[in-house]
């Protein structure tokens, strides 16, 4: 791939971002002060950022509802001009956003341009959501009534984002909020405090009116949760944890507010011996080591058919073996470093136990020694065999570049070791089989299903999340967001200037 190459100005300025709140349209500080360090090598300061207290969560939040005030009526149309306006500028500093994003969070280049297009995809695709919003007419029971229903915002909203993707994910919740007519609090992840600053400034620049788009740096306990206790917030937008997540859920039940979970998985390919073996391949290569495996949809498990375990194991392994590990910000990586050393300590914590489990390392299961990369969290992308459904490692969210084997002997027990986990997210099968794949789409329990594609790659206009522990029920992204950032209103216009009298007058 041809990048375009202004990356040598910023590979050469190196100074730490001061990074600031964002609240009222004014960029305003907080008495203590964090650090966001680039994971390829933690002695250098990416950005400098607020620590905030509840008191600028409670300013965040006044400002957010004076807000709501004018903007929940200023015309959808009007407001989706300004979501595009930020589609446009995002497209305008997508090389400079994927570059700030490889060094503070260490995808890779070429992924981070795709974190940067994927909101740039949902500005525009929600600015066409402006000049839809469609309710229903229905008929009424009764003579000269009208009925409807119209979508309206909900209030208030607290987007809580992780490090993954720290440009799609913000973007996938506060977009559609916004035209929706919603005024938003981002809290985003510690770790990607700068792509997160960044993206407030182009919501500043797109001419969002102040209030509309707040930020408020800091901890997930400190902020996160003045949040969730606030009771000027309506909704809680949350992506992360499956144990995070059940807290947030709880407190939001205890304080009355909508809640939206995006949550972990345990996602499985299936590779049946009929599948295209290298299409398999470099599926699973992708799903699997893809963000250094820390996506909710990487691939975690591999099922792999009796009859082609060992032809297919031997081709990952060489494959695996040639996986480029480096920098996010050199363009030949294909495999970054994890984003800080929690996740690392993580990763090697998983892997103690899946050996005192019996699982067997075929490739890596190590932290990556060379010299050049001692500053950094970097883990070898690993492969663990003899792996079976009850153990941990088969279970748990591991969010790293491990991908635990599992053999199946038929498409039926396929399935079910598929759906053997709390998880419910995305899914894959490869099969030339059209029947199977049809009964797979059936019977896979999870919100996502790919057929002869990787677990991984899910596109803005159609509905994102999970079944079972990955979620609430709610979906982000697509028109099914709009759920999520609007209440429906049903409205009854009587027009025939007396009393009529529901179920019982045209009895
Ligand atoms: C996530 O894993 O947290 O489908 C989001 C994908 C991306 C989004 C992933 N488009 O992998």
């Amino acid at each position: 791939m041809v990048l375009l190459k202004p990356w040598d100005i910023w590979i050469m300025d190196t100074t730490p971002l001061t990074c600031l709140n964002y609240i009222d349209g004014n960029w305003v500080g907080s008495p203590t002060i964090k650090e966001s360090r680039n994971p390829t090598d933690w002695r250098e300061v990416v950005a400098t950022f607020p620590s905030s207290s509840i008191d600028d969560v409670n300013t965040a939040v006044e400002s957010a509802r004076r807000a709501y005030k004018t903007w929940r009526l200023v015309p959808a149309p009007v407001r989706a001009e300004l979501v595009y306006r930020v589609g446009e500028l995002l497209l305008q500093r997508k090389e400079e956003l994927a570059y700030l994003m490889s060094r503070e969070m260490g995808k890779p280049l070429t992924e981070s341009l795709g974190d940067v297009q994927e909101g740039v995809d949902c500005a525009f695709y929600y600015a066409g959501e402006g000049r839809r919003l469609f309710g229903q007419t229905t008929p009424s029971e009764l003579n000269n009534k009208f009925a409807m229903t119209v979508r309206v915002p909900v209030g208030v909203c607290a987007l809580i984002t992780p490090w993954n993707f720290p440009i799609a994910i913000p973007c996938w919740k506060a977009l559609p909020a916004l035209v929706c007519g919603n005024t938003i609090i981002l809290k985003p992840a510690q770790d990607t405090s700068a792509c997160a600053t960044m993206l407030t400034e182009i919501f500043h620049e797109a001419g969002l009116p102040p209030g509309v788009v707040n930020l408020v740096h800091g901890a997930g306990e400190i902020v996160g949760r003045a949040l969730l206790e606030h009771p000027d917030i309506d909704l809680v937008s949350f992506t992360g944890s499956s144990a995070t997540g059940s807290e947030i859920g709880a407190t939001c039940g205890r304080t009355h507010k909508r809640v939206c979970l995006e949550l972990g998985g345990k996602n499985a390919q299936i590779v049946m011996e009929d599948a295209d073996l290298e299409l398999a391949l470099e599926g699973a290569l992708w799903g699997a080591f893809g963000t250094t495996g820390q996506r909710c949809t990487a691939t975690s498990r591999l099922l792999l058919h009796r009859d082609i375990k060992a032809e297919f194991t031997a081709q990952l392994l060489e494959q695996t073996s040639k996986l480029r590990v480096g920098a996010g910000t050199d363009d030949q990586t294909q495999v970054g470093p994890l984003v800080n050393s929690s996740q690392l300590e993580r990763v090697e914590h998983y892997l103690e136990v899946a050996l005192t489990e019996g699982a067997k390392v075929l490739i890596g299961g190590e932290v990556v020694t060379e010299e050049k990369f001692k500053h950094g969290y970097f883990f070898s992308p690993t492969i663990l065999d003899g792996v079976t459904p009850t153990m941990r490692i088969a279970r748990e969210e591991i969010f790293g570049p491990v991908l635990a084997l599992m053999e199946i002997n038929s498409f039926e027990e396929a399935i079910a070791m598929l759906n053997d986990t709390p998880y419910g997210l995305s899914s894959s099968i490869y099969t030339r089989d059209v029947n199977r794949a049809f009964q797979a789409m059936r019977d896979i329990e999870a919100g996502i299903t790919y057929i002869n594609g990787p677990t991984i790659g899910a596109e803005v206009h159609l509905p994102f999340g999970g079944v079972k522990q990955t979620g609430n029920g709610h979906r982000e992204a697509g028109s099914a967001a709009l759920d999520v950032f609007t209440d429906w209103k049903t409205i009854y216009v009587d027009f025939s200037g007396r009393l009529q009298r529901a179920q019982i007058d045209n009895r």
